[in-house]
């Protein structure tokens, strides 16, 4: 199977061991939080060889970020280390039911991601190159590392994924849309969340898909939580529908989703498939505390998929 080489952010993550505003925390857990290695680390428990690019800083949380990544088998070697900058830091509270992040990650090791950040050789064997829309908002640089990146794969006959993944708490709707919209002509495979769509566009159904698939992406992936996804692929219109989870943890979903895509793809599973295989993905992730870390071997991937079948007859 070719390789998926994915780039973006990844920050420490703080998460107090129960409930509650942050001040009133006694005991807090570390782990690590970025959409861009929660894919690879997916890809990876799935099988798929996967390589992660960033900048950490020289300091503690950097090594713990390498540390957790490659644990999980993900190539790190073109990880760059940072002198006098930082790495990112977040922090999550769940006040009366609703999550809440707190980021600390302006001047980030990972915010000095700019064009040229990585050595166009780290794509050779690579299928696809995965970004998310999360890094158009880290710097001036970040935002034209995108560009550049998309541009730097195509020319090397790499496929270009690309996960919308608007947050609020670092840009507007219009520069998020904006820079999206730039960036459509050098993406194959495009996935956006309803919300954020509807946050972005004003719409979250087939209006959108049409829409955003005129602007150059040959796949669109409309995520619809629960419910599943619609695509239109090559021009086709597709749903799927999502399976039955109990939700303890939302946070991860889409980059397990776009893993489970990714993979099938590279599988190589038709649209249906794929859109099935991330919607399972996507399922694993909900049911369990943390980003990644209920993630499925590609196994267990097959016995979930299985079951259901066999449940449905
Ligand atoms: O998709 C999950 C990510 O949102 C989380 O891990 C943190 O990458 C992150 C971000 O920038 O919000």
């Amino acid at each position: 199977v070719p390789r998926v080489v994915t780039a973006g952010e990844t920050m420490v993550l703080v998460v107090p061991t129960a409930p509650g505003r942050l001040r009133h925390a006694g005991a807090v857990t570390l782990s690590i939080g970025g959409a861009e290695s929660n894919v690879a680390i997916g890809l990876s428990r799935l099988g798929v060889p996967a390589a992660w690019v960033s900048a950490l800083g020289e300091d503690e949380l950097g090594e713990l970020v390498l540390h957790r990544v490659r644990a999980e088998g993900v190539d790190t070697s073109a990880v760059r280390r940072v002198p006098d900058r930082p790495t990112g830091l977040y922090l999550r509270e769940e006040v009366a039911g609703a999550l809440r992040v707190y980021y600390y990650r302006r001047g980030s090791a990972a915010s000095t991601l700019a064009p040229g950040a990585f050595d166009p050789a780290v794509l050779e064997g690579a299928a696809f190159l995965h970004l998310t829309g999360i890094t158009g908002a880290l710097s001036p640089e970040s935002a034209e590392f995108l560009p550049w990146a998309a541009r730097t794969a195509r020319e090397a006959g790499v496929r270009v994924s690309y996960d919308v993944n608007y947050r609020s708490r670092l840009w507007e709707p219009a520069a998020a849309r904006a820079a999206t919209e730039a960036l459509l002509p050098h993406v194959d495979v495009l996935l956006v969340g309803d919300e954020e769509a509807r946050a972005l566009w004003g719409e979250d159904d087939e209006t959108c898909l049409e829409r955003l698939a005129a602007a150059g992406p040959d796949e669109v992936v409309l995520k619809l939580g629960a419910r599943g996804c619609a695509a239109s692929v090559g021009g086709e219109r597709l749903t799927s529908p999502g399976f039955p989870a109990r939700q303890l943890d939302p946070i991860g979903a889409g980059d397990a989703f776009a893993a489970g895509y990714l993979a099938a793809s590279l599988w190589g599973l038709d649209a249906t498939e794929r859109m099935r295989t991330a919607n399972a993905m996507g399922a694993f992730c909900v049911q369990d505390l943390g980003d990644y870390e209920g993630l499925p071997s590609r196994r267990e991937l097959s016995a979930f998929l299985d079951r259901t079948v066999d449940l449905g007859r």
